[in-house]
C-alpha cells in the first residue's frame, strides 16, 4: 500500500522533532530524533501533543513511526536531573496530557514499531489504538534498572495489553520481549517482516479512515471507558452510545447499502 504523502504545511510543520506528512485522510507522524534514538525530551512530548491537536480537519487516521534504527528509547535521561517531587508530578502529568491527546484525540493512530520500543517509547506505543510490529521490534521497561518508575501512563495502559504479571516481570526482572513474544502477549496486534510495517500501518489507517466517524468515536472514546466500568454501568453506557451511533445518517446509509447489496460482505482474511 503506497500513499502519496506530502509534507504538512502550517503550524505542525514547525514542530522540529517530528516530521509530518499527509496523504488524503491519512497523516504520517514520525519521531525525528534519530541521533538520540528518538529519546523523548520535554520538547518532543509537547510537540507530540501539539501535533495530535493540530492535525488538519481532513485527516481521519494517523500512522506513527520512528526515524532511524529504533522506534523510541524512552524518556530522555539527560533531562532527568534534580527534579523536586512536585516537579516530578508535573512532568509525569505533562506526559499524561500528551498520551491522552493520542488515545483520546480526534483520530485513531497506528504505531509502527521497530527496534527498541522501551520505557516511554512503550508508553507512547500503548497510547496508540493499534500497534504493528516489525520483526526487529523489542520491548523493555528499564525504569526498574534506572531507579525510577513509569510516568507516561504505562502503569495504566501496558497492563491492559499484556497483564500486570508480564509488566511486573519486565520491570522487576528486566525481562525484554521480542517481537514474536510481544505479539503473542498482546503488545502488537500485527507482526510483519522488517521493512513491511509502514505499508501495513498505512493500509490499516486507510481502513480506519473509511469508517463512519461516529463509529470510530465510539471505539476510541467509549470502549476504553466502558471497559473500566462495572458491567452494569458499562452496559448502560453502551446502550446510549449504540443508540447515538445507529441514529447517525452515516450508519443509516451504510446499513441501507448492505441491504441493497451495494456494500461488501464480511470475508475470511
Ligand atoms: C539517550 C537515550 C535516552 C539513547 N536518553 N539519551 N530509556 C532507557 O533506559 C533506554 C536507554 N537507551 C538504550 O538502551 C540504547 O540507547 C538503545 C537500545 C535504545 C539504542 O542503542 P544504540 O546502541 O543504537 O544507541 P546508543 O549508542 O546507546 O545511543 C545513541 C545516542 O543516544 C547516545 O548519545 P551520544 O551523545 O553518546 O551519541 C545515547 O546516550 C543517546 N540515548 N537513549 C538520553 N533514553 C515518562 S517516564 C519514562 C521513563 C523511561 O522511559 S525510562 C527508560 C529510559
Amino acid at each position: 500500500m503506497s500513499l502519496d504523502f506530502t509534507p504538512i504545511t502550517g503550524a505542525p510543520a514547525e514542530l522540529d522533532l517530528l516530521k509530518i506528512w499527509t496523504a488524503g485522510a491519512v497523516a504520517h507522524i514520525r519521531l525525528n530524533r534519530p541521533d538520540k534514538r528518538n529519546a523523548v525530551n520535554d520538547r518532543l512530548v509537547s510537540q507530540l501533543q501539539s501535533a495530535m491537536q493540530q492535525l488538519p480537519s481532513g485527516v481521519r487516521a494517523a500512522v506513527l513511526t520512528g526515524e532511524g534504527a529504533h522506534f523510541c528509547a524512552g524518556l530522555d535521561l539527560s533531562e532527568l536531573s534534580e527534579r523536586s517531587v512536585a516537579e516530578g508530578i508535573l512532568h509525569s502529568r505533562m506526559w499524561h496530557a500528551a498520551m491522552d491527546a493520542i488515545q483520546f484525540g480526534r483520530v485513531p493512530v497506528v504505531a509502527v514499531l521497530h527496534g527498541a520500543v522501551v520505557g516511554g517509547g512503550l508508553e507512547i506505543a500503548s497510547s496508540c489504538h493499534i500497534r504493528v510490529a516489525e520483526a526487529s521490534a523489542y520491548y523493555g521497561l528499564p525504569e526498574g534498572q534506572r531507579g525510577i518508575f513509569v510516568g507516561g501512563g504505562g502503569s495504566a495502559r501496558i497492563p491492559r495489553l499484556v497483564g500486570v504479571a508480564t509488566m511486573t516481570d519486565m520491570m522487576l526482572c528486566g525481562r525484554v520481549l521480542d517481537a514474536e513474544d510481544g505479539y503473542r502477549r498482546g503488545v502488537s496486534q500485527y507482526l510483519v517482516a522488517d521493512g513491511a510495517g509502514f505499508a501495513k500501518g498505512c493500509e490499516l489507517a486507510q481502513r480506519m479512515a473509511s469508517n463512519a466517524p461516529l463509529s470510530n468515536f465510539a471505539v476510541m472514546q467509549a470502549l476504553p471507558r466502558i471497559a473500566d466500568l462495572s458491567q452494569s454501568d458499562g452496559l448502560f453506557v453502551e446502550s446510549l452510545m449504540a443508540a447515538i451511533a445507529q441514529g447517525d445518517d452515516a450508519a443509516k446509509e451504510r446499513v441501507r447499502a448492505f441491504l441493497d447489496k451495494r456494500a461488501g460482505k464480511v470475508e475470511r482474511q
